[in-house]
């Protein structure tokens, strides 16, 4: 910028100076962050990119006022791992025990350990969390819900949570604020087991006449609101949530803390449950895409996009709030309830152009839908094409919020803010998709190498194309987007450059503990 042009804007940032109360612009103090995580959205089921059958205009707002990725990746293809990975900046391979967890887990990212959060706060943030989180609570041997439940995101950083403890088909279905259970009666304790019954309440097996919400697989544990759940669980009847109000709770809840911290630099990570089964919209969607109760809860969940971005319109905190958009994971349709997603379906694609989705190491897997608006400062309507990565998050925030990292924290970080602000269409070098800790995928450049890999190519329970292949697979991701062509055979050379990349970034960090995964 010359002197002469930012001459104004000195005369103004000077002016501001004197007059503290003045709200105004400041495109060099850090934003506002506000983290929208869908649950389980595939990248081709936003109208933003692509889908005809169904419309998100709230997301779309973000995109048509923001960039729009392309090439922007979870870092793996299931909740527990991709969120570990974006909270604490490291693979999650590396750390046993990080797979999708049991509803009673214990917290998985131990206190005092850097992550996202902790390094806004550092940095002078307000932080909160809303929503799902899905990475355990409490000490080893999992949390009291009848009493303090910590150590948890209060304890790693954030400020304020207001959580589903683990997922909506995960018992305990209660609502966690802070450190309690939300409208618990002591009278009427909580009891959850993973392993055996507790309690006397019908499970979704012995009684499923009492079914409003059939399981197409597992999900046949203890009831709740006519759908039964993954998990037994007794008591703490008045704190049980309603599935039909969780998006209306979340989003006012996110709005609260907007509100609230309007005065403050904030970074709120709003977590939604949508679009993750169990699908039960509330009745102002429910029967309204005319693709069952998924497609219901995309609306759902674009609605939920729209009452934060309209919050941020009201406050006037549109220019200054960074806003990015984006998913835990890749698409999936049948993930264990007989919600008709599979029959009306139709030719809509949840994951685009890509191949596979939850649970796969194509494409589909962590290739998610990534927008980022921040009026004045990301370019407005544009694409990006670079190569990031959620665990890009924490050192990007830092280098955003202008504090250094710890040189052991977020080890597998790069700060990636240039490409993030689209200034730079360069992204990462290369970038590991984690299908599970043992099934991993590496992207570098044009080419995607797959390492041979036993089991099913196709989940009998999701009908995911799982990227599973004995013979070691090349994809040329330029030429061939969807992963069709596999030619490793035309490209050993390639293939052994992956494939001695990828055992180093795998061996670079040994897991503190040894990965029984
Ligand atoms: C699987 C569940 C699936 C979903 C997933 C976690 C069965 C058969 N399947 O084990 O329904 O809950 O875990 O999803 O139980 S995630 O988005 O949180 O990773
Ligand atoms: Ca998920």
């Amino acid at each position: 910028m010359s002197f002469r042009r930012s001459l104004p804007f000195l005369i103004l940032l000077a002016f501001a100076a004197c007059a503290p109360s003045m709200r105004m612009p400041a495109p060099e103090q850090p934003p506002n962050i506000v983290l929208i995580y869908a649950d389980d959205l595939g990248y081709g089921d936003v109208s933003a990119n692509g889908a005809t059958r169904i419309s998100t205009p709230n997301i779309d707002r973000i995109a048509r006022e923001g960039l729009r990725f392309t090439h922007a990746h979870s870092a793996a293809a299931t909740c527990t791992p991709s969120r570990f990975a974006m909270l604490t900046g490291q693979y999650a391979f590396r750390q046993a025990g990080t797979n999708v967890l049991p509803g009673d887990a214990a917290a998985i990212i131990p206190p005092g350990r850097v992550t996202l959060a902790s390094i806004l706060k550092e940095a002078g943030y307000t932080t909160g969390v809303v929503g799902k989180w899905h990475l355990g609570l409490g000490p080893d041997g999992g949390p009291d819900w009848n009493g303090e439940i910590r150590p948890g995101p209060l304890e790693i950083g954030f400020d304020y949570a207001f959580l589903m403890p683990a997922t909506g088909d995960r018992v305990p279905t209660v609502y966690v604020e802070n450190h309690r259970v939300v409208g618990l009666d002591p009278s009427d304790p909580i009891q959850v087991s993973f392993k055996e019954k507790v309690g006397s309440e019908p499970t979704g097996r012995e009684n499923p006449e009492l079914l409003t919400l059939h399981p197409s697989h597992g999900h046949d544990f203890t009831i709740v609101n006519g759908i039964s759940r993954i998990g037994y669980m007794s008591g703490g009847k008045s704190a049980r949530w309603q599935d039909t109000t969780m998006a209306r709770v979340f989003a006012s809840k996110a709005v609260e803390f907007i509100e609230q911290h309007r005065d403050e630099r904030f970074f709120l990570f709003f977590s939604t449950h949508d679009i993750h089964v169990p699908r039960v919209p509330h009745r102002d969607f429910a029967g309204r895409s005319g693709m069952g109760p998924r497609g219901d809860a995309i609306l759902q969940l674009d609605w939920q996009v729209g009452q934060v971005l309209d919050a941020l319109d009201r406050l006037g905190l549109r220019e200054n709030t960074l806003v990015i958009f984006s998913s835990d994971n890749g698409p999936v349709v049948d993930d264990g309830y007989q919600d008709q997603a599979v029959e009306l379906l139709g030719d809509h694609r949840p994951a685009g152009p890509f191949r596979g989705g939850k649970y796969s190491a194509f494409e589909g897997g962590t290739r998610v839908a990534t927008l980022v608006r921040w009026p004045g400062v990301v370019p407005a309507g544009r694409t990006s094409n670079a190569l990031i990565s959620q665990v890009d998050f924490p050192a990007t925030m830092a280098a955003l919020a202008g504090v250094k990292l710890p040189s052991d924290a977020a080890p597998d970080s790069e700060d990636q803010l240039a490409a993030l602000l689209g200034r730079s269409d360069q992204g990462r070098e290369y970038l590991i998709e984690q299908a599970t800790a043992r099934h991993l995928a590496i992207v570098r450049g044009r080419w995607k190498y797959i390492p041979p890999n036993q089991g099913p190519r196709v989940s009998a329970n999701t009908n995911t194309e799982l990227g599973n292949d004995p013979e070691p697979q090349l994809y040329d991701l330029e030429a061939d987007p969807g992963e069709t062509r596999n030619v490793a055979a035309e490209h050993p050379d390639i293939v052994q450059e992956l494939s001695t990349l990828l055992g180093q970034v795998v061996g670079e960090f040994p897991p503190p503990r040894a990965s029984a995964e």
